[in-house]
């Protein structure tokens, strides 16, 4: 086994590559796009955009490496069947999910707002997760899929930072994998979330996991 140091906060932590995969949270249509899930919230969408190019890099050096990549996105079946609806009773009738958008029904699989946003579409081959939940985990085969793939360790990126990360995060803590979260590969609808939210994964000694950059993972995948 090789490791590599990735520097880090609380700590550079040391990683076999080899064990390594990447995870890309609904980096969607929905959330990064107007007239999607994420605009029918309140939110500016514009927000998230800082992510793309670092997801983008960060991506190339995965696929460069041969490293396992996963995407993941949010989303429920046409009929809701498997959306609760203690999740789609909130707000207005016509922005809720299921309801008729610009980009066709909010938060369903198969509708164009579901899609990954073109700059980060996956490549034939790399499993995509279509999840009904905030963590990547719940109801999905992840887990599977990583220990068949004997994952280790997760670079976890995507949208948003508190939100969809944090939870897919902290399942993934509590399985047992190590979790670095490369910072400026994450974004949130609200900055000061984004700020605290990478701050409660780091403190106390890497309580969820560890916090980096693209710059510093680029460096240590090179
Ligand atoms: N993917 C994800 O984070 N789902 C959300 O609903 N995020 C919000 O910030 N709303």
């Amino acid at each position: 086994m090789t490791t590599t140091l990735v520097a880090a906060e609380p700590e550079a932590l040391a990683v076999d590559l080899q064990r390594t995969a990447l995870v890309i949270i609904d980096m969607q249509r929905d959330f990064l796009e107007p007239g999607g899930f994420g605009e029918s919230l309140g939110n500016d969408v514009r927000r998230l955009h800082s992510a793309i190019a670092p997801c983008q890099k960060l991506l190339a050096s995965a696929r460069r490496r041969g490293m396992l990549v996963i995407h993941t996105r949010e989303g429920h079946r046409a009929d809701l069947s498997d959306a609760p609806p203690a999740k789609v009773q909130r707000g207005a009738p016509h922005l809720r999910i299921g309801a008729a958008g610009p980009m066709g029904r909010i938060l369903v699989r198969g509708e164009p707002g579901h899609d990954i946003i073109a700059a980060l579409a996956p490549h034939p081959g790399e499993p995509i997760i279509d999840k009904p939940g905030k963590g990547a985990f719940y109801a999905t085969d992840l887990h599977s899929i990583l220990n068949h793939a004997r994952i280790e360790t997760l670079i976890v990126c995507g949208v948003t930072t508190e939100v969809c990360v944090h939870t897919t995060v902290r399942e993934a803590n509590d399985r047992g994998f190590r979790c670095l979260v490369p910072g400026d590969c994450c974004g949130s609808y609200f900055p000061e979330f984004h700020e605290v939210g990478l701050r409660m994964i780091k403190a106390q000694g890497a309580i969820f996991g560890w916090v980096t950059d693209s710059a510093r993972l680029l460096d240590a995948m090179a």
